[in-house]
């Protein structure tokens, strides 16, 4: 029983890493279904690795096997010794230059696809948006267009968007893997890459940088819609009117609540005017809140997790920079209920490829 047992053992333990890992191929969120430029790039060298290594290790082990079969002590030859050899020039030159040449097979189209995607020479004819990290969300300023988001990225399909990166605090680093590779977000130094999607749709993005308490809810979205969207989109923010009084009296209630709670210290709604150059606010702009696909990261945007957020929000995202601002049930629903209809564009998640 315990043999046959032991038998299946490595089976069952591969079986159930096959089960695990075949989560891992989410459409929207693998190198290994790249669906940019960058992640093309990745995906290729991934493969040709993989390959090199697949050749290496077959040809080590069908090497091994022979000599194993071929080389064992025979029956009768207990006391045969082997003709010694060693220093066999043609042989050492052979497995030397054999490695090198897989070396250089896998080298030079990194190096080359390395320098291919950090060339921003041509970055002045394309979007630049300038990308901050946080703890623990991303912050993007869309340099010609003067707009500002939080944590949902609108970019259009099949176009070049440079993006410029940073950190405001720690290290973080910045990646969508099914578009592109990863870049770090250091307080020090701005990096450049750029993101060149093939299909409209709605990417993940995270931090890729242990970077704190909250560093595995630090998700964004990178929601890549066609041109004309994107400048519907465009233009619906830069129009987004911070003043305007919303619709109903319970928002309208939220309204001035928001505004006396300070909440106006940190968050901005209706961008262009409230940020000097380079600076990046506190907390998230809020301008476009009400068409988020997650807010703080992972949360799904009903009004009972804003209020819950609004409430609790330490317990939500441990270590954040908001903590609880003591708000009451009733004050929390007000703010919330004003801050789910913040919907500046019809340019929405849902919408895409519509
Ligand atoms: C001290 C600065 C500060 C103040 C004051 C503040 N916030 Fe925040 N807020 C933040 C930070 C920082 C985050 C990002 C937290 C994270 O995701 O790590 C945040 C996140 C949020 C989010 C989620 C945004 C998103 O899209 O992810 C909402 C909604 C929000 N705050 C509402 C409010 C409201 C309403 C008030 C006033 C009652 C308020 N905040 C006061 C700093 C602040
Ligand atoms: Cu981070």
């Amino acid at each position: 029983m315990r043999s046959w047992l032991g038998k299946f053992k490595v089976l069952f333990l591969l079986s159930l890493l096959a089960l695990v890992l075949a989560g891992c191929g989410e459409e929207n969120l693998s190198a290994l279904i790249p669906k940019g430029y960058g992640a093309d790039s990745s995906f290729y060298l991934i493969v040709l690795t993989t390959l090199v290594m697949t050749f290496v290790f077959l040809s080590v082990m069908i090497i091994y096997v022979i000599v194993l079969i071929r080389f064992r002590k025979k029956k009768g030859e207990e006391d045969y010794i082997p003709k010694q050899v060693e220093g066999n020039k043609t042989l050492e030159t052979v497995w030397t230059i054999i490695p090198i040449i897989l070396v250089m097979i896998m080298a030079v189209p990194t190096v080359i696809a390395t320098f291919d995607l950090a060339d921003a020479s041509d970055a002045d004819e394309h979007i630049n948006i300038h990308v901050t990290g946080k703890q623990f969300w991303w912050h993007f300023d869309y340099e010609t267009e003067e707009i500002h988001t939080s944590q949902d990225l609108y970019i259009p399909v099949d176009t070049k968007v440079y993006v410029h990166v940073k950190s405001d605090d720690v290290l973080h680093s910045f990646w969508v893997p099914s578009i592109s590779g990863k870049i770090d977000a250091n307080p020090e130094n701005v990096n450049t890459m750029f993101l060149e999607a093939q299909e409209e749709g709605v990417y993940q993005g995270l931090c890729a940088e242990l970077c704190g308490l909250s560093h595995s809810l630090m998700d964004f979205k990178v929601i890549v819609v066609s041109q004309e969207e994107y400048d519907q989109w465009v233009q619906d923010m830069k129009s987004a009117d911070p003043d305007e009084e919303p619709l109903d009296a319970v928002a309208q209630d939220g309204k001035a609540l928001f505004e006396e709670n300070s909440c106006m210290n940190c968050h901005a709604i209706g961008t262009p005017s409230k940020y000097s150059e380079d600076r990046v606010p506190i907390g998230p702009d809020l301008t476009n809140f009400g068409n988020r696909t997650k807010f703080a990261g992972v949360l799904d945007p009903t009004k009972e997790n804003l209020v819950d957020w609004l409430i609790n929000t330490d317990k939500n995202k441990p270590g954040n920079k908001m903590g609880d601002m003591g708000l009451t049930k009733d004050e929390a629903d007000k703010i919330a209920e004003y801050l789910m209809q913040l919907k500046h564009s019809d340019v929405t998640p849902e919408s895409v490829g519509n």
